[in-house]
């Protein structure tokens, strides 16, 4: 897969492709990240790209020029055109779906804007989808970018080491994990349940499937309605929601549980 960035800030790119799996990632050939500055595509002599708006207001609009030219300049190399992805707050919201279908794609360009935004012809000529990562203000899309593009690598085959994709096989799909513990069996005196010490692994497996079902029933009913339960996991539902267990609740402001 190529992966474009443009951005102002192109050092921001740099940690997240010097460290582990995605640097092994790049190292080994299975993706190969170039990160522009949009700033190179300005012609004036004092790489000015942004401008202010077209009717008043406050804050800056960043030009079109630069970042179609900059996006021209990229698709002169590869054979089809690439997915030219915007992140914007008045995107689509990413998920673990949008995720699989860009780890399809060969060729991902992802324009990180910044300021109040850019020129609308942006979003309408260049763009060919547009990304929001979630309802909270953010100063730029860079971050937004680095999230989407975490997500999308370690579903390419070969990004993620036997070991990784192992362990991600054993998460259930859609719903939220199980609680975990490791040493020690007593830790300030909160102790690991007695079940997973019994070495009983059926009775492990159907507590933690119990957990799984729970937990996200309690935080997040809303993926249990989209998930893909079998006929136990139905019933424990039921039983769960008839029997009133915990009410769903925000999460934690208050220690223990
Ligand atoms: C570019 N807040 O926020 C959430 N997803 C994307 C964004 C975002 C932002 C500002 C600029 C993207």
């Amino acid at each position: 897969m190529k992966i474009d960035v443009l951005t102002l800030f192109p050092p921001m790119f740099e940690a997240p492709f010097s460290f582990g799996i995605f640097k092994r990632a790049v190292d080994n050939g299975l993706v190969e990240v170039k990160v522009t500055n949009i700033r190179d595509y300005t012609h004036d002599k004092h790489h000015v790209v942004d401008d202010s708006p077209y009717g008043g207001g406050a804050g800056m609009v960043l030009k079109p020029g630069p970042i179609f030219e900059a996006v021209e300049d990229i698709k002169t190399v590869g054979d089809e055109p690439p997915h030219v992805i915007l992140l914007t707050p008045q995107g689509r919201l990413f998920n673990q779906q949008i995720a699989q279908e860009f780890s399809q794609k060969k060729h991902l360009v992802f324009i990180c804007g910044h300021y109040e935004g850019e020129d609308e012809r942006v979003r309408e000529h260049l763009a060919t989808d547009e990304i929001s990562i979630g309802d909270y203000v953010l100063t730029g899309g860079e971050l937004p970018a680095m999230v989407v593009i975490d997500s999308v690598l370690r579903l390419i085959p070969g990004v993620l080491g036997s070991e990784e994709s192992a362990l991600d096989d054993s998460h259930a799909g859609g719903l939220l994990e199980y609680p975990q513990y490791t040493r020690p069996e007593d830790f300030r005196g909160w102790k690991v349940p007695e079940i997973l010490l019994s070495g009983d692994h059926a009775r492990i497996a159907r507590w933690r499937r119990e957990q799984i079902i729970k937990r996200t029933l309690e935080r997040r009913p809303e993926l249990i309605n989209k998930a893909n339960l079998g006929l136990e996991d139905k019933k424990l539902v039921a039983r769960l929601i008839s029997g009133k267990s915990k009410a769903p609740h925000a999460h934690k402001a208050s220690a223990g549980e």
